[in-house]
């Protein structure tokens, strides 16, 4: 088996971005306008009136201070509650491949070499632009690839299942080098009037090349990678194409992202834990001895959580990387743009560790070593 490296990475982050504060007031304004047409029925207890949010429980309960977002206005107009993104004709470019390939001409021009060289294009992520063609193989067009391109989706683990697609491609010799994107417009997927979820997601691209060891100038070695789920309800999305056929004939809000966030804390925690644990201990890894944790950014807790469980102590913020405070949850993008921004200062022969966790359940464990 030929080993594999991380040979670079690219990040796309949108101009727009929206506080903790300007979220809330525009939720706020909506509450009381419902709340005053629905003042009948709320009175005759017909209704339950709706709660305000709050930017101190948000940023208390996640960790989130603000997010990047494609289009700001329209999330933030009380009467739209959306972003609002014209639709493309089928000549130019998605948006989603165009924020991919923004991300990916940085990993590349990182990375120095021919694109010739790049055998595969993966877009591994939560929030695909549509059905088909693929959308790895509009960016391979886009970024004048060859070879072949796939889309795979394991919501906010994606990035680590591209990883190992990778990886092996790259072990069994069919490739030399692939490139992965991981494009994000949660806003898309978000009901920005749902107080449980409204302040969790942000739009971001991030893209990862990965080759073989042998060809690589620097890097960072992969000593392994590890895949796990495990199948729940408590976080869900089922919107798809089958909704138009549905006799009830539901509501699309209904069928954006929910979850059972208390749930999926305590189930999820011990879940990672233990995938790290075990993995590190079969690599002969001294988890206590990583220097970094580039962990998938959902809320801060549950990351002190893993990380003190990992390292078996506190975890300093320069081990534990936290970039949700500004990005919010980006799903499959979050451990990549951690890594992306926080690896260089790292000497040859540290070890880190690149790990997803999210829907499905579904989670993934990247060991790394600076080359
Ligand atoms: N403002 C004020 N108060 C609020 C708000 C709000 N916005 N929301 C809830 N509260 C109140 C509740 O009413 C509750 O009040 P009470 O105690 O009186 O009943 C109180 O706050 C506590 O509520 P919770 O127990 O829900 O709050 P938590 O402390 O659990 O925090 C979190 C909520 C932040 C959601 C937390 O549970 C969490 O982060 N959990 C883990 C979530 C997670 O990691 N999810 C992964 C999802 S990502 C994924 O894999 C899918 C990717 C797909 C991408 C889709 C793009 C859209």
């Amino acid at each position: 088996m030929r080993p594999a490296v991380i040979a670079a990475t690219g990040l796309y982050t949108p101009s727009e971005s929206i506080s903790n504060a300007e979220l809330v007031e525009a939720f706020n304004a909506y509450v009381a306008r419902f709340n005053a047409d629905h003042g009948a029925a709320i009175a005759a207890g017909e209704i339950a009136p709706l709660q305000p949010s709050s930017a101190e429980f948000i940023e208390k309960a996640s960790g989130i201070k603000s997010r990047y977002v494609m289009q700001k206005s329209g999330i933030l107009d009380p009467q739209v509650m959306r972003p609002v993104i014209p639709e493309r004709s089928n000549d130019e470019l998605s948006i989603l491949a165009e924020m991919a390939v923004r991300a990916a001409e940085q990993a590349l021009q990182r990375w120095g070499k021919p694109r010739e060289r790049i055998g595969a294009v993966l877009c591994a992520c939560s929030n695909m632009q549509r059905a088909y063609p693929a959308m790895a193989v509009e960016v391979q067009a886009a970024l004048g690839l060859g070879g072949f391109a796939f889309d795979l989706n394991v919501a906010c683990s994606s990035a680590t299942f591209g990883i190992k697609t990778a990886t092996d491609f790259v072990a069994t010799g069919s490739l030399d080098a692939v490139l992965m994107v991981n494009p994000e417009i949660c806003s898309g997927h978000l009901n920005f009037r749902d107080r449980d979820s409204h302040f969790i997601f942000g739009d971001v691209a991030t893209a990862v090349i990965v080759e073989r060891a042998d060809e690589a100038a620097g890097g960072w070695d992969i000593l392994g990678t590890r895949l796990k789920t495990q199948f729940s309800n408590a976080i869900r999305n089922n919107a798809g194409f089958l909704n138009r056929a549905a006799p009830e004939g539901r509501d699309l809000a209904d069928k954006l992202f929910v979850q059972q966030g208390r749930k999926v804390f305590k189930e999820v925690v011990p879940m990672v834990s233990e995938l790290i644990l075990d993995h590190a201990a079969s690599l002969g890894l001294d988890p206590h001895a990583l220097k970094r944790l580039w962990l998938h950014q959902a809320n801060i807790n549950m990351n002190e959580m893993i990380g003190r469980r990992v390292l078996g102590r506190d975890p300093s913020p320069e081990e534990n990387v936290i970039i949700l405070d500004r990005y919010a949850n980006t799903s499959s993008a979050g451990s990549i743009i951690a890594f992306h921004q926080h690896s260089d200062d790292m000497a040859a022969g540290e070890l880190g560790l690149i790990c997803s966790f999210g829907a499905g359940y579904s989670a993934g464990t990247v060991f790394v070593r600076k080359r």
